[in-house]
C-alpha cells in the first residue's frame, strides 16, 4: 500500500522535474543531473510533504515545487556522499554512483547544479506560493541544507570515524546529517498553512525526529540489510568505523531506542488530532523498510 503511494509520488515528482529542466537552456550537466535525481530513489521526502500536507488540507499543487526542491538537496548530497573523498561508493540506488558514470568533476558540478535547481523551483513564478511564503521556505532550506544542517552534519560524520564519541554528540550529528531535511519537509508545510511560528517550529521538531528514525533504520539497513533491496553497499559502517547508535550501545539497544523515538513520533502526531493517518503510516514503513 505506502510502496504504491511512494512510487506514485516519486512519479509525480520526477515528471515535475523532468518538465522543469527541458524548459530551461540546455547544458551538458543535464544528464549527469538527471542521472542522479530522476528515475531512482524512493523520494520519500516529497512523500512526507504530502502526508504533512493532508494534516493541513493542504492541495498537492501549492507543495509540489517544495518536493521536487528537496529531492534535488536530496539527491546532489547522495552525489556528493559518494564521492572518493567523502564515503567513496561505487553504487548508488542500484546503478553506478554519479562519479563512477560521468567522472569526478562532473559529478561534483552536477550535484552543485542540482543545489542552486531547487532554489530555482522553489522561487520560480510558476509556484504558486506568495513572495513572502518562498522567502521563507528559501531560508528555511538553506538553514536545513548548509553548515547548520546537512554539510555540517557530514563534515561531523566523517571527523567521528574511528573516534570514541559519547550517544548525545552522534544522535546531534546524525539530526544534522539527515533530520534537517526532514525538519524541513514538515516545517514548509506548516508554513505554507500558515501556521503560528510555536506550530512551525512543533513541525520541524517532529520532522527531525523522523529524520532520526530514518537514519536509524538506515543503520540497521546497513548491518542486517540486503545489498539487492537497498540498492548500495552495505556492511561499510563497521568497516569504516562509523560512530553510530550501533556502535556505541548495540544493536539490541538501539533497535529498542528506535522503537522507543517512533512511539513518541506517533504520540506526537496524535496529539495534534485529526488528518495525521497518511504521515503515521510513512513513519510505521520508516522503520521497517527493507530499502
Ligand atoms: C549540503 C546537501 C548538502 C550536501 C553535502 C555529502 C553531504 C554534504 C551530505 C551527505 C548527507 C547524507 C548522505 C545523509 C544520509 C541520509 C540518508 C539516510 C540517505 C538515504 O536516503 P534515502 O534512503 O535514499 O531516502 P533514496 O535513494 O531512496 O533517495
Amino acid at each position: 500500500m505506502i510502496e504504491k503511494k511512494l512510487k506514485r509520488n516519486a512519479n509525480k515528482i520526477d515528471k515535475f522535474l523532468i518538465n522543469f529542466l527541458n524548459k530551461q537552456k540546455k547544458s551538458s550537466l543535464v544528464s549527469p543531473m538527471k542521472y542522479g535525481v530522476i528515475s531512482g530513489g524512493k523520494k520519500i521526502r516529497s512523500t512526507i510533504i504530502f502526508d504533512s500536507g493532508k494534516i493541513f488540507r493542504l492541495k498537492e499543487k501549492k507543495l509540489i515545487n517544495i518536493c521536487a526542491a528537496v529531492e534535488c538537496i536530496h539527491s546532489y548530497s547522495l552525489i556528493h556522499d559518494d564521492l572518493p573523498c567523502m564515503d567513496n561508493d561505487a553504487l548508488r540506488r542500484g546503478k553506478p554512483s554519479t562519479h563512477k558514470k560521468f567522472g569526478e568533476a562532473t559529478a561534483v558540478l552536477a550535484g552543485n547544479s542540482l543545489l542552486t535547481l531547487a532554489f530555482e523551483i522553489i522561487s520560480d513564478d510558476k509556484n504558486l506560493l506568495s513572495n513572502y511564503q518562498k522567502n521563507e521556505i528559501i531560508r528555511l532550506l538553506a538553514n536545513c541544507s548548509g553548515h547548520t544542517g546537512i554539510a555540517g552534519g557530514q563534515e561531523l560524520d566523517l571527523k567521528f570515524e574511528n573516534k570514541s564519541k559519547s550517544l548525545k554528540q552522534i544522535i546531534e550529528m546524525q539530526k544534522n546529517k539527515t533530520g534537517k531535511l526532514f525538519n524541513f519537509c514538515l516545517q514548509s508545510a506548516a508554513i505554507i498553512a500558515k501556521k503560528s511560528k510555536k506550530e512551525k517550529l512543533f513541525f520541524g521538531k517532529i520532522g527531525e525526529q523522523i529524520g532520526l528514525l530514518f537514519q536509524l533504520a538506515d543503520d540497521f539497513l546497513d548491518l542486517k540489510g540486503s545489498k539487492k533491496l537497498a540498492g548500495k553497499p552495505t556492511k561499510k559502517d563497521k568497516k569504516k568505523g562509523k560512530s553510530t547508535l550501533i556502535s556505541i550501545i548495540g544493536y539490541e539497544n538501539a533497535s529498542k531506542y528506535a522503537y522507543n523515538l517512533k512511539k513518541k513520533i506517533l504520540l506526537n502526531l496524535k496529539k495534534h488530532g485529526k488528518n495525521t493517518k497518511d504521515l503515521t503510516d510513512t513513519v510505521n514503513f520508516i522503520l521497517n523498510r527493507k530499502y
